[in-house]
């Protein structure tokens, strides 16, 4: 509901009944495997409702550690206490290592279901092609830089990794929602995410970028010119998780024993279409509700309003890999969609929250080695490192026998001969536990019979640390990444840069980046070394091509059907306003299924015009303190002698501004149109008379003289329909 061009109204129309839930139960199907728990999600603890020690033994008193006493005098504690020990032994270990990036997340739960068989001319993975499958999946997302307990809303780039439990095995595709990545080579990974880490000497700053090393690190490394841009464009501030489009990044293949094999890319479309906060905004949040975007996923999911993307995919003939003037395993490069057209494939839907968030969320590992038959790598040299990393970071951060955690275990059978290790679960009978063995227990399964089959390649050349030819080239793509963007959006990005770069004391560090900007526009380079006290470029680095994608603009994914569905929506009010009136808009919004707020000067009743102490009010959400402008996509100010009240607050009208500022639709109807005029005094906005039933939109702010509930819902279907 914000005006412009910076829609945030959302497509989804997603109820439960449409959606079925997929239960999860990963158990270990296998005759010869004993799990001692099966039903490991089997949260429901049976019959149970009383404490026990972790031995089962029921607790008398958790509250009171052993002692001795003479009755007056209560002396030192026991070391006896063995329940005392055990509580506070394990509580003592209870942290381990946080990711040592993407350390703040949330995850969910839900399904993916390909449309049909399309996918079936470039593999054999039943995943991707057998339409009668419904593959449970858990999706984690994450900001990148700060530290576990850091604010969801901070500009960054965020995870979106995907764990598909198949009949196969496991298969992840770790993504992020921006298509490329900093780097072109994964032995690059420490020094990038220590230069984007806070500062080794202070551990200064906490979830964010805008630090010298960062930009002294990326000026001197113009491979990563592309990726900044995608961040420092409003992707790197996403309006909610349900709204930002996810990217495999990196370039995979797909294969059928036989067949040619492909190159593919894997990109999630929302089907909400793409949303940022802007950047005012985003700040606030960060302090106002740090959870925000785990508190809107699950409150979706809560609702019903379940999160939904398409999977499409990008395939390229092997035959075809150096058709083009980028390489195609580059990672800093995208495929463009005019070259290289999206096919859709099939759909996630998330339907289901986690009930702890440790076991769950902290828990889960991804691996972009777990691939099933199929799908397969490529010569990618990012892949190739992350395939060697993911493994081992979940060594150190889960232990040996990390996949056995219920998370992370497979739907299917797990039968091999890996023993041993720490927190081993699994009792394997039997006595052997090697291969070959005399009694052929596990043998190796032929690919013919479903076994992992690696396409074969051939491979030959020189041993020596090297990059390929078309890796050498840096600008083409950050240049089509800006020029494809809408004017507002190239606004934003300008002053996102020059927000950062601002927060970069050293002159060396933003002088270098100037340089590097002036080499994908020239124009962009001037605007921010103005804003930032840089030297101003007196000609090009280099010329601008003037190539774009549209595909690149958040624009292009501007929902099919728009909904305010799951929108929040705030109605101020203060004693006497008029009943009518919120009743009419509330009963409007919620039909179209938002969510709506009073918002009042206290949490509690609030009394309507006309009425005396005693009459029916209406309950207040929370105040105006309470919940700022911030955290809705909109307000609505009914008519009333409140107004009077509302005027003289300096926090509602800053509310109201702040709200037009941050883009978004405000209504109001009758005098409050007045106060919006005179009080408020929104800029260049043209309101309706105060005694004219029409409707009036201007800027985002829709006013109306008379509000009832026919006018009231014409007028929301209308803001629907505008806001596309
Ligand atoms: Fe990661 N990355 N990464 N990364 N990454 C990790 O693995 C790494 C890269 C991504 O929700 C770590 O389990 C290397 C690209 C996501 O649990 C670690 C390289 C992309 C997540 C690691 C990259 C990603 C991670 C830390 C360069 C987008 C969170 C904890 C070669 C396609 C997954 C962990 C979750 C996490 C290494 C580059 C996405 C250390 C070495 C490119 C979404 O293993």
């Amino acid at each position: 509901m914000r005006h412009s061009d910076i829609c945030i109204l959302t497509p989804i129309k997603c109820r439960p009944s449409m959606v079925q839930t997929v239960t999860f139960p990963p158990s270990m199907a296998s005759a010869k495997v004993t799990d001692v728990k099966r039903d490991v999600f089997d949260t429901s603890q049976g019959e149970l409702n009383y404490l026990t020690s972790d031995q089962g033994v029921k607790i008398s008193d958790t509250d009171n550690w052993l002692k001795v006493s003479d009755g007056t005098h209560v002396g030192p504690h026991l070391l006896e206490d063995q329940l005392g020990r055990e509580k506070i032994m394990h509580f003592d270990h209870e942290r381990i290592p946080e990711r040592v990036v993407h350390a703040r997340g949330t995850g969910a739960y839900g399904y993916f279901k390909v449309y049909d068989d399309r996918a079936s001319k470039y593999t054999y993975a039943p995943v991707l092609t057998d339409p009668s499958r419904k593959t449970p999946v858990f999706v984690r997302f994450s900001t990148v830089q700060g530290s576990r307990g850091s604010a969801d809303t901070v500009r960054d780039v965020r995870g979106f990794a995907t764990k598909f439990y198949t009949q196969e095995g496991n298969w992840d595709i770790v993504g992020n929602n921006i298509p490329v990545f900093f780097i072109q080579e994964s032995i690059k990974f420490p020094d990038f995410v220590h230069a984007v880490k806070p500062e080794p000497n202070n551990e200064v700053p906490q979830g964010q970028s805008a630090h010298n090393n960062f930009w002294d690190f990326v000026g001197l490394q113009p491979e990563s010119a592309h990726m900044v841009m995608w961040v420092m464009s409003d992707r790197g501030i996403p309006r909610s998780f349900r709204m930002m489009q996810g990217f495999g990044v990196n370039t995979y293949t797909l294969h059928k024993p036989g067949g040619e094999q492909f190159f593919v890319k894997f990109h999630w479309i929302p089907e909400l279409g793409v949303h940022s906060l802007v950047w005012d905004e985003a700040l606030k949040i960060s302090g106002q509700d740090p959870d925000f975007h785990r508190k809107d996923l699950y409150e979706a999911i809560e609702n019903g309003a379940f999160p939904k993307w398409t999977l499409c995919i990008q395939a390229i003939p092997a035959s075809k890999e150096h058709d083009f003037d980028f390489d195609i395993l580059d990672a800093t490069k995208l495929w463009p969609e005019e070259l290289v057209p999206l096919e859709e494939i099939g759909e996630l839907v998330l339907d289901r929250a986690p009930e702890e968030f440790f076991p769950e969320v902290e828990q889960v590992a991804f691996c972009t080695s777990n691939v099933v038959p199929g799908i397969g790598f490529s010569d990618d040299p990012l892949l190739q490192g992350r395939n060697f990393s993911y493994l081992d970071t979940q060594l150190s951060r889960l232990g040996v026998n990390w996949q056995e955690l219920p998370i992370n275990r497979p739907i299917c059978p797990v039968l091999n001969h890996q023993r041993d290790g720490q927190m081993r679960h699994r009792i394997t009978a039997g006595t052997v536990n090697y291969w070959p063995n005399r009694q052929e227990i596990f043998p190796p399964v032929p690919p013919k019979q479903g076994g992992y089959y690696t396409y074969p390649s051939k491979i030959e050349g020189i041993k020596e640390r090297i990059r390929g030819e078309k890796f050498q080239e840096h600008y083409n793509q950050p240049q089509l990444f800006f020029n494809s963007l809408a004017p507002y959006e190239k606004k934003h990005l300008i002053d996102a840069i020059s927000f950062e770069l601002d927060h970069c004391d050293d002159p060396v560090v933003y002088q270098t980046y100037t340089k590097v900007l002036n080499c994908v526009d020239f124009e962009l380079a001037k605007k921010v070394a103005s804003n930032i006290g840089s030297i101003i470029p007196d000609k090009p680095g280099r010329e601008n091509r003037g190539k774009s994608s549209k595909s690149l603009s958040q624009l292009y994914y501007a929902p099919k059907n728009p909904t305010i569905v799951e929108r929040r929506i705030a109605i101020l009010v203060a004693d006497g306003f008029n009943l009518d009136e919120v009743h009419a808009v509330r009963s409007a919004l919620e039909s179209a299924d938002a969510r709506t707020f009073i918002i009042g000067p206290r949490r509690g009743e609030i009394h309507p015009s006309g009425a005396g102490r005693d009459a029916q009010g209406i309950e207040a959400d929370h105040h105006f303190e309470g919940q700022r402008s911030t955290l809705f996509d909109a307000l609505y100010i009914p008519s009333g002698q409140h107004i009077n009240q509302l005027a003289k607050n300096g926090r509602v009208v800053q509310y109201v501004r702040e709200a037009f500022g941050h883009c978004k639709s405000i209504g109001a109807s009758g005098i409050a149109i007045a106060f919006l005029r005179d009080i408020v005094g929104l800029p260049g906005v043209e309101f309706q008379h105060e005694d004219s039933s029409d409707v009036t939109t201007s800027y985002g702010v829709v006013t109306t003289g008379k509000l009832d509930v026919k006018s009231a819902s014409t007028h929301i279907s209308r803001i629907e329909h505008d806001s596309k």
